[in-house]
């Protein structure tokens, strides 16, 4: 007599897709200010921390505010003794790490406030990013702890 094996096909679920929840994949932003300037400044700085959670580099590509007329991405690098602002078209966020926008580093220059705003105000915003997520958030003006003069010769 014989005995018959028979194999069983196998059937393999597969759950790797589980361990990368989407709901830990993103990008946020934190501890967002400007910094209060006199009521006359037609152009105030503002700083945040954005994080990169994802797995993937992002890119900042635009930012808008409800009382700005527009926000550029700047950048002020020492140069020669002098702080200059450069204008950056991009901000640059790595997979797994976070931006950090300070007081002589990284900022959003904001243009043309459309009334003077003092510490304590907020004003609404929103930031794209280049996979077309779109977060918004509330900008918050605190008194400036730190002097900062290279904004005075803006041009
Ligand atoms: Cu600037």
């Amino acid at each position: 007599m014989k005995l018959l094996a028979r194999t069983l096909p196998l059937i393999i679920v597969t759950t790797l897709s589980s361990h990368f929840a989407i709901a830990d994949d993103k990008l946020e932003i934190d501890d967002a200010w400007i910094a209060e300037a006199p009521p006359v400044s037609k152009v105030m700085a503002a700083y945040m921390e954005i994080e990169n959670e994802t797995r993937q580099d992002r890119q900042a590509t635009s930012m808008q505010c409800k009382e700005f007329e527009r926000a550029e991405f700047h950048r002020t690098v020492d140069k020669d003794g002098m702080a200059r602002m450069e204008h950056q078209q991009v901000l640059n966020i790595p997979a797994n790490s976070e931006l950090e926008l300070e007081p002589g580093g990284y900022h959003i220059m904001l243009f043309n406030p459309a009334r003077p705003l003092k510490a304590g105000d907020k004003t609404d915003c929103s930031m794209k990013f280049d996979d077309g997520t779109t977060i918004n958030f509330d900008l918050e003006i605190r008194k400036s702890s730190v002097e900062d003069h290279s904004h005075h010769h803006h041009h």
